[in-house]
């Protein structure tokens, strides 16, 4: 018997703008009768070749994530989409998800998450469109998702649909006239096939394998923070690559992340940073909800900035299979403010280095057009053209690749890298949560700067002066379809090659969010192992006293500093 389509008559609802990467906003506001339906039913309308298409469905396990599954799989069903592949309990990481769009040539997929911000039922939720490429949908996209919200009038949904995600197999329905399949697939197989073809994982099982005795002499601790990449973790170290039961903690993903907020860095991840400070283990890695950020650290708790993260990847290629076939590292990339220790490795390599703005959609264009092999931002974020997303369980791998070829402590990588490209010293301060009103005044203020009126100034701070060549609000021309990204923050660009940069969040639920990010270049070797916070000081000073930032926030300290 054919299932019935219902169209809904509705309304607009106000701020259905995504940002930096999807919709966010708290539970409560997806809950309203029509949000969900509203915003998913413009999404489907911007796929290319809806009628009869292939859908992804997964997100990070938080709260609501169900019931949004139910909503999708009914309106794909009543919007004539062939077939939606839906990960077991609604249960897919990002990266899996970009994957499984790739894998099997879908048009795309949705993915369900508010990635590192908490959850549960007071928290946030998100949905978030990724195109058939595997990468998140473009501002091309994002807009015409946008303005479709802004005169939406009905959608249209199959509410006598019934699904179980509980178990993989495939069923199949009528709806209207047409065929529609949906398809539950294992939240991790696919994944970690894929990651047994990049890594060799041989290698790092000689590494990482427990030794006689229950004893490693590489022991490795992964936190999983709750979220969603716990079944990936225990599958892939584990069971893969034999690390043992106890080199990973918190692999149950949580509707509520236990309570905490998912963000791989070292002030949300402090219980890994005291784990490693214990010294016992090797290498430290943890990841953020919907598993595309993670964060690296050594013994002893050693931290591997993001910015110098990727850069070590990028120089160190060889010890991955993946970049030896295809004709290796293509080019490299990062997002604007991110620190610019991979441009030295990029010069060094005689490829491309590209700068984008924040957010990992910007990537996706330079790695379909094959300029682009390895790529990364300061917010913990790694990556490379295996997917079109950032993907934390990769980074953890490649960073084991790369200790299992040099056996060495990471800190020792590090100095390394120092001693051959200098230091990029970064920092980044977050200021969460602010009033709106006064922070956009203070972008205006900044932005207002670019004029040229501080040009040549000289500011000094606890004995470090610093003049000041140029103040701009960066802007990109995507080199391969032309698209031009405007405001994407305020550079205050010194004469030393340091620089400050401004802009305000694209992923708060509420309020406004200001980030500083502060950066110098430093070649003299006594400086290297000196603490970030202590060599930037004196620039955070004058970035403030610039910036105004203590008046218009309010704030006299930051919420988090990485
Ligand atoms: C932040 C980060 C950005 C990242 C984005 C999504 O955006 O700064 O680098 O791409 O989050 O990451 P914003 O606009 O708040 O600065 V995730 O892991 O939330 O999908
Ligand atoms: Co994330």
């Amino acid at each position: 018997m054919a299932l019935e389509v219902v169209t809904k008559p509705t309304k607009p609802f106000d701020g259905q703008k995504p940002g930096t990467s999807g919709l966010r906003k708290k539970v409560k506001v997806f809950q309203q009768e029509g949000y969900t339906e509203n915003f998913i039913q413009c999404i489907l309308s911007v796929v290319e070749g809806l009628e009869g298409s292939t859908l992804v469905v997964g997100g990070d396990g938080r709260f609501f994530g169900k019931k949004a599954v139910d909503i999708i799989v009914k309106m794909c069903a009543a919007n004539g989409v062939g077939r939606v592949l839906v990960g077991q309990e609604g249960i897919l990481s990002t990266p899996a998800v970009s994957h499984l769009i790739r894998k099997r040539k879908t048009q795309g997929g949705i993915v369900l998450t508010a990635s590192h911000n908490p959850g549960g039922p007071e928290e946030d939720f998100g949905i978030k469109f990724n195109i058939s490429n595997g990468g998140p949908a473009r501002d091309i996209e994002t807009n015409a998702i946008f303005q479709g919200t802004t005169t939406i009038k009905e959608y249209k949904i199959c509410p006598g649909l019934e699904i179980d995600i509980s178990s993989i197999g495939t069923k199949e329905f009528q709806v209207g006239g047409h065929n529609f399949v949906v398809e539950v697939v294992d939240s991790v197989e696919d994944y970690v096939e894929y990651m047994k073809t990049i890594f060799d994982f041989n290698t790092l099982r000689d590494l990482l394998q427990e030794k006689e005795g229950g004893k490693s002499d590489f022991k490795i601790r992964i936190d999983a923070m709750n979220g969603v990449t716990g079944p990936y973790v225990e599958r892939i170290f584990m069971n893969e690559l034999n690390a043992g039961p106890t080199c990973a903690v918190r692999t149950k993903p949580l509707e509520d992340f236990g309570g905490i907020h998912p963000d791989p860095n070292l002030t949300y991840a402090k219980e890994l940073v005291d784990a490693m400070r214990s010294g016992e283990y090797e290498f430290g890695a943890a990841f953020d909800g919907d598993g595309d950020r993670n964060m690296i650290l050594g013994r002893n708790g050693f931290f591997v900035t993001p910015s110098d993260s990727v850069a070590v990847i990028a120089d160190n290629t060889s010890a991955i299979p993946y970049f030896k076939t295809g004709g290796g590292v293509k080019g490299l990339a990062r997002s604007m403010p991110t620190g610019c220790a991979i441009d030295r490795v990029a010069s060094k390599k005689g490829v491309a280095c590209f700068e984008v703005p924040t957010g990992w959609k910007y990537f996706g264009n330079l790695m379909d057009a094959g300029k682009l092999s390895i790529c990364g931002e300061e917010s913990f974020g790694t990556g490379s053209d295996h997917i079109r997303e950032k993907d934390g369980v990769w980074a953890a791998l490649a960073w084991l690749s790369i200790l299992a070829s040099q056996r060495r402590p990471m800190r020792e990588v590090l100095l390394q890298h120092w001693t051959t490209y200098g230091r990029n010293f970064f920092t980044r301060y977050d200021y969460e949560n602010c009033e709106s009103a006064p922070c956009n005044e203070m972008m205006k203020c900044l932005d207002a700067l670019s004029s040229g009126s501080l040009n040549g100034k000289e500011y000094s701070n606890s004995g470090k002066t610093y003049t000041i060549a140029q103040v701009d609000n960066f802007q990109y021309t995507d080199p391969v379809d032309g698209s031009v990204a405007t405001k994407q923050g305020v550079r205050i660009l010194m004469s030393d090659g340091s620089r400050v940069v401004f802009r305000l969040s694209g992923t708060g639920s509420s309020g406004a969010t200001v980030r500083m990010y502060v950066e110098s270049y430093e070649t003299d070797a006594s400086t290297y192992e000196k603490d970030a916070q202590e060599v930037l000081g004196p620039l955070v000073n004058i970035a403030l006293e610039i910036s105004r930032l203590q008046h218009f926030t309010g704030r006299e300290k930051p919420t988090v500093i990485t």
